[in-house]
């Protein structure tokens, strides 16, 4: 177990205390042990063998024991039966946008409020009008927020997707008898979230493999076992279906399983008017099954390239297939460096120097810094002396990697509420870019966001947009904006939108990522890293790109360093004219 699974635990455990309203140092303890493990940059095992954990600041004898625990055997009984004992309502509540764990135990202690329903039956009864920090405005927030968790229902993060989804992979592929075996679903076209996971084989005897599959741990309750199915939950409620066929079924299957659904019927429509029958088991033609021995040569027979799962969404990709006209989408590698990332300056956990070295191992040739900016207190947002003092030491790092990376100034402002940006013009000028990111007055109405998103596009200091809508995926809707307004605006000002590449944003989103570049807008894939580790979460950023059906030309970040620094340059010598 790495140490962000660790602290993640840990986190958890803290929140969890809160929600039971056990006493607050308690629950400190374990989020302050999380941040602490999350800063740590060495093996944790390694630490624990060397004796070195207990060194960590924030890290008591109790901590360093649990971690200890956790690392060695990857479980903690503590962590069970916290979770075990807390209702899953109350967890359910957390997810309600503004309800943290105090108020759910506030809830829970006062009104004996202890799922969506009951919340919802409260509200409606006016019980909750009158309680502390519940006034005319908290409540109709508290209604959306409701609204908004039953409409995700039980999806999760592709990134949580992917953890939950590879060990499965992992496990299916060390049972005897399995030939070939993959990852489908949503999770295979790399959608933002994802409703179950789906697993696809080929081996001689599937029904036995699943029937041992389904006596694996890891399979918490079986919802359906049968000769080539095998549906089931984890532990954690997640649902898995798992389909098992003969070698010869593999590439339809996993063409099949792969979906869109939309997709899937139009290429058996294609199918269809060719002569032709797709089903899920095979492809047949008048004179029989045509062997399809990967998904390649079932799009060659039906006339088209290859169209990779990512663009399968019922949309355009068949047509352009036909034309041979399908583009070629961009790939981690061809990421030469990035722009929006933080460092202990803000609210980062590593130092410049540390996020520099994690850049150079990621093979990045230049990296930009755009810390929080002064508005940005509750982030550690830099005041005019430190953003000199952090120009400072980029210099000096520029100088100590010269010839292996290149290091830009840039700085992460707050488009305030009036669409102004948070430092003097002349400070602005002196950083080799800006991100402009909305953090506060979420709440305003549509056409006065649009205003004020348009406006801070106009300032000459501009470089790229930030997060454009300020969505957490599962957790909490964007503001209201007129995207395509934003898209316009960046347009004719010759700024840039970045891809937010935090698993729990993806925003700007695909479909909008599309208009973007039709109207010439260059997107930029950020991580918004806070640590080292976090420079890898670029690849769900390629992930949308893809999805958008973008090109490395159309991505800033896939240009070599001297033609961003001149792009760079060229903006700034445009302002002093
Ligand atoms: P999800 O799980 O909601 O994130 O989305 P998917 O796409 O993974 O959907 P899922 O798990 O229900 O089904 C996996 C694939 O199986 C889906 O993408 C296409 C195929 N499939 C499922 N149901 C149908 C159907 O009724 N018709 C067709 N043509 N294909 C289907
Ligand atoms: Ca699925
Ligand atoms: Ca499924
Ligand atoms: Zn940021």
């Amino acid at each position: 177990m790495g140490s962000a699974d660790v602290a993640k635990i840990l986190e958890e455990m803290g929140t969890l205390l809160e929600i039971r309203g056990e006493n607050p140092f308690r629950c400190r303890a374990y989020h302050t042990a999380a941040q602490a493990v999350r800063a740590v940059n060495e093996d944790l095992a390694e630490m624990i063998s060397a004796g070195t954990l207990s060194q960590v600041p924030g890290l008591g004898a109790n901590m360093v024991e649990k971690i200890t625990r956790l690392v060695t055997t990857g479980q903690l009984p503590a962590y069970e039966e916290l979770k075990n004992e807390t209702p899953p309502g109350l967890q359910n509540l957390m997810r309600i946008p503004g309800l943290g764990p105090k108020k759910v135990f506030a809830l829970y202690k006062t009104l004996g409020i202890s799922s969506l329903d009951s919340l919802k039956k409260a509200v409606e009864s006016g019980a909750l009008e009158g309680m502390k920090g519940y006034g005319p405005k908290t409540i109709p927030k508290i209604i959306e927020g409701i609204a908004f968790v039953e409409s995700v229902g039980e999806r999760i993060l592709q990134s949580h997707a992917w953890r939950l989804a590879l060990p499965l992979l992992e496990a299916l592929r060390g049972m005897a008898g399995v030939e070939q075996s993959a990852i489908g679903g949503s999770l295979r076209r790399r959608e933002d979230t994802v409703g179950d996971l789906d697993l696809v084989f080929a081996g001689a005897d599937p029904g036995s493999i699943l029937e041992q599959f389904s006596r694996l741990s890891v399979v918490d309750t079986v919802l359906v076992l049968g000769p080539t199915k095998l549906s089931f939950r984890l532990a954690e409620g997640v649902q898995c279906d798992i389909r098992g066929v003969a070698p010869s079924q593999f590439a339809c299957a996993l063409n099949y399983f792969t979906g869109s659904k939309a997709h899937n019927i139009a290429l058996r429509r294609r199918a269809q008017q060719r002569g032709l029958k797709l089903t899920e088991y095979a492809l047949e033609g008048s004179d029989g099954i045509i062997s399809c021995p990967d998904e390649a040569s079932i799009y060659q027979a039906l006339g088209l390239q290859e169209i990779p799962p990512e663009l399968r969404q019922g949309t355009d990709e068949i047509e352009l297939a036909e034309r041979q006209a399908l583009p070629t989408l961009i790939e981690r590698k061809d990421l030469k460096g990035t722009f929006h990332c933080h460092s202990d300056w803000s609210d980062g956990a590593n130092t410049l120097e540390e996020m520099v070295e994690a850049a150079i191992a990621a093979n990045f040739s230049y990296l930009g810094f755009a810390d929080h900016s002064r508005s940005a207190g509750y982030a550690g947002g830099l005041s005019l002396d430190r953003v000199r003092q952090q120009w400072e030491a980029i210099d000096a790092l520029n100088h100590k990697y010269a010839g292996k990376i290149q290091i830009f100034k840039g700085i992460e402002s707050d488009i305030l509420a009036d669409g102004s940006l948070d430092y003097p013009d002349d400070v602005l000028a002196g950083f080799d870019y800006v991100v402009g990111s909305i953090h506060s007055g979420f709440h305003m109405k549509r056409a006065e966001m649009t205003e004020r998103i348009c406006r801070a596009l106009a300032h000459p200091a501009m470089t790229m947009l930030g997060h454009a809508t300020g969505r957490l995926l599962l957790a909490r809707a964007g503001y209201e904006v007129d995207l395509d307004a934003v898209i316009e605006a960046a347009a004719r000002h010759g700024r840039l939108i970045e891809i937010n590449a935090s698993p729990h944003r993806l925003d700007l989103d695909a479909e909008h990522c599309r208009k973007a570049r039709l109207r010439g807008v260059p997107l930029v894939i950020n991580p918004d890293a806070h640590s080292t580790g976090e420079l890898a979460l670029v690849e769900y950023g390629v992930a949308v790109g893809r999805r958008a059906g973008l090109c490395a030309k159309d991505v800033l970040n896939t240009r070599p360093v001297s033609e961003v620094a001149k792009l760079l340059g060229n903006r700034r010598a445009l302002e002093a004219t």
